[in-house]
């Protein structure tokens, strides 16, 4: 699948603004594959199409999750979690992507998992550094992704942690994992 008709799938399925995030999303991944030696077409199209389910309704995201046997403890964490598993699951289904590096990316880009791939690494840090977002200490991420991928991701682990417990919101397991396991690598 080509971007041309890969943007023009997914644009049907998001809003303009979540549209631009996706562009934005898609350079960024595509710098961040070049610099640091991920599959660039591969990284391209994962970006496309990692927010594709973002604006399911709820029933039917929480019905994929059942009937398709995924964690079912994704039901009672935020279901902003939701879409990128739901996400994965579709993108195969509806679009017909059956790569399955691609669809793992899509997969994890909101939770991460224990042992992400180079280009679970790239579409996560892409989403976290897009050019559109502003979060606070998203400079400081920029910053370390033009150098060292693992810390950059690691940084916006932690930003994102420490954002959901300002909240008082619960964090899903995964990303805990997550972050222990990228600390872990980066003391060997
Ligand atoms: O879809 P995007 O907005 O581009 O970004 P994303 O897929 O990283 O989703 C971010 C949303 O998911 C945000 O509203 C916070 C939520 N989220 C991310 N990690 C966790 C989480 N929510 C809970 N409860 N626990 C998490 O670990
Ligand atoms: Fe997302
Ligand atoms: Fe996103």
């Amino acid at each position: 699948m080509d971007r041309e008709g890969a943007l023009q799938t997914v644009k049907e399925h998001l809003t303009d603004h979540r549209y631009q995030h996706t562009i934005g999303v898609m350079e960024t991944a595509i710098v961040l594959a070049e610099r640091y030696g991920a599959d660039v077409k591969k990284a391209e199209l994962a970006a496309i199409f990692h927010d594709y389910a973002k604006f399911r309704p709820k029933d039917e995201m929480k019905q994929i999750i059942l009937d398709q046997g995924m964690e079912q403890q994704l039901l009672v964490f935020n279901s902003e979690l939701w879409h990128a598993p739901v996400g994965a699951f579709l993108v195969e289904k509806e679009v017909g992507l059956n790569d399955e590096e691609i669809l793992d990316a899509i997969r994890y880009h909101t939770s991460g998992r224990v042992g992400m791939s180079l280009l679970d690494k790239v579409i996560y840090l892409a989403d976290y550094i897009e050019p559109g977002r502003r979060f606070p200490g998203v400079d400081e991420v920029r910053e370390f992704a033009k150098a060292n991928l693992n810390q950059a991701l690691v940084q916006a682990i932690k930003n994102s942690i420490q954002f959901l417990m300002k909240k008082n919101q619960p964090v899903y397991p995964d990303t805990i994992y997550t972050y222990n396991d990228l600390v872990k690598l980066r003391e060997d």
